[in-house]
């Protein structure tokens, strides 16, 4: 039973989105999308996730599945309570070997991470003597507890299902953010386009802009997403079987293409292509392939809310079977396709557009903060090279007043000044004198030291000298 691998593949997002879209033109990344085919074959293997850490998730689950004890609670366990963490403390009773492959993955999990951490700051070029709290940038994913790098405990795999779960309950609403805000740009730009034009050229943009309006919602008649109608089409079309012979069961077995016994979303969202092929080419003008994803994912979540009727985010057969016999099915009102709505009301787009001129008076003020920085730094730069100036000369004017009046004696070394010695006291009687003035000469004023010293150099000096080892 591959419930709680199900639940989290049901959740799908990205990949599920551009799965059975390969020749949509638009630039995302294909690579993390696995082929339908490669499920096919053996147990029904979980989908990507679309999650950053989706990797790890997967490979904890299949070790947990392996446990007899683990796979039996989590078939006896509902999703409230798997949520609630329930399930999590289970892990207490799984079989040393799994918990030892739990730890190593986590280990590489963590490690991974820190190569992450590494990575990102060396983009960011940080400094090599700059201490990095690892601990405190590990804190930031949430999935795992990073206080204990080497074990997997139960902590962990609460963790991991709480993060997955909310992470993904929370997919599609970014996902229509995302979209709301994509659009929004695109009337923003357009708007701006407009500004730069004169009357005639502004008159004639306008009017290509509603005839494209236009040709783009001239299309047939789109079925309601999971009605008869719709499922009909797919079986006559897409399956080549004859509309006569349509059985919900069979349509069922067919389309549940890792055959786990579930509709996830992305075997769901592949049952809408028939329609929104009805609408979106990718070679028109008018046709906006975001826009047909976004369609895409509202006919999923429509379909999701009226069958799904446990919430796991699967459509078991039992509840496909359940749904084919209401009056939704039979007789269902037309759909609502996304161009008969704008998805942002004019008082969204107000503060979108507020928001953008906002940015860039950020974005000019920090510059002219730059800005008045630089000129600052130059007009200290420009100080110190003064000083600098100021100070050699300051240095050339003295070297010169000693060249001038210093005829240094011959036997005299103003060097030898700086050799303190005890001995010296010891050896020579009455030195305390000679001590003293040594004492004067070992903290002289540079600027004075040698002028003064070599007039009257004392009598002992010589005698110091050779003393010095
Ligand atoms: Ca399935
Ligand atoms: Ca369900």
């Amino acid at each position: 039973m591959l419930l709680l691998a199900g639940f989290f593949t049901s959740c799908l997002t990205l990949p599920g989105l551009l799965l059975y879209s390969e020749a949509v033109p638009i630039s995302m990344d294909k690579t993390k999308i696995s082929k339908p085919e490669e499920n096919i074959q053996e147990a029904p293997q979980s989908v990507d996730t679309g999650l950053h850490y989706d990797r790890y998730l997967r490979e904890v689950i299949d070790f947990l599945e392996k446990d007899q004890h683990f796979r039996e609670k989590l078939h006896n366990t509902d999703m409230e309570d798997i949520k609630q963490g329930k399930l999590a403390k289970e892990l207490d009773f799984v079989s040393h070997h799994v918990r030892t492959k739990l730890d190593e993955l986590k280990r590489q999990e963590v490690s991974r991470l820190r190569t992450l951490i590494k990575a990102k700051q060396d983009l960011e070029g940080g400094k090599a003597d700059m201490t990095v709290d690892h601990q405190a940038l590990l804190k930031q994913f949430e999935y795992l507890n990073h206080m204990n790098p080497h074990t997997f405990e139960v902590e962990d795999l609460d963790r991991l299902i709480r993060s997955a779960t909310h992470d993904l309950e929370n997919f599609d609403k970014e996902r229509h953010e995302e979209f709301k805000r994509y659009e929004m740009m695109k009337e923003h730009e357009r708007r701006e386009h407009l500004r730069t034009l004169d009357e005639e050229g502004r008159r004639r943009e306008e009017q290509h802009y509603e005839e494209m309006k236009r040709k783009h919602a001239d299309h047939p008649k789109v079925n309601h997403p999971g009605s008869q109608d719709q499922l009909k089409e797919v079986w006559e079309e897409a399956d080549g079987l004859d509309p006569e012979d349509f059985d919900p069961k069979t349509f069922f077995n067919l389309h549940d293409t890792n055959g786990d016994g579930f509709f996830d979303e992305q075997e769901l969202e592949a049952l809408f292509t028939k329609e929104l092929e009805k609408i979106y080419d990718p070679t028109n003008e008018e046709d906006d392939m975001v826009e047909m994803e976004e369609e895409r994912l509202r006919m999923r979540e429509h379909v999701m809310n009226e069958v799904d009727s446990n919430k796991d985010r699967l459509v078991s057969l039992d509840e496909f079977l359940i749904a084919t016999k209401k009056k939704e099915f039979l007789e269902p009102d037309s759909w609502e396709t996304l161009e008969q709505n704008q998805v942002y009301t004019d008082e969204e787009m107000r503060e979108f557009e507020e928001h953008l001129v906002q940015q860039e008076q950020e974005l000019s003020l920090k510059a002219s903060d730059l800005q008045k920085q630089k000129e600052e730094l130059e007009r200290q730069q420009q100080q110190l090279n003064a000083q600098k100036l100021e100070l050699q000369q300051a240095v050339e004017h003295m070297e010169r007043l000693k060249t001038q009046r210093v005829e240094p004696p011959s036997e005299v070394h103003v060097e030898g000044n700086a050799v303190p010695q005890e001995e010296q006291n010891v050896q020579a009687p009455g030195a305390g004198q000679l001590s003293a003035q040594q004492h004067q000469n070992l903290h002289p004023d540079p600027q004075v030291l040698q002028a003064g010293h070599q007039q009257q150099p004392p009598p002992a000096v010589p005698q110091a000298q050779h003393a010095v080892p």
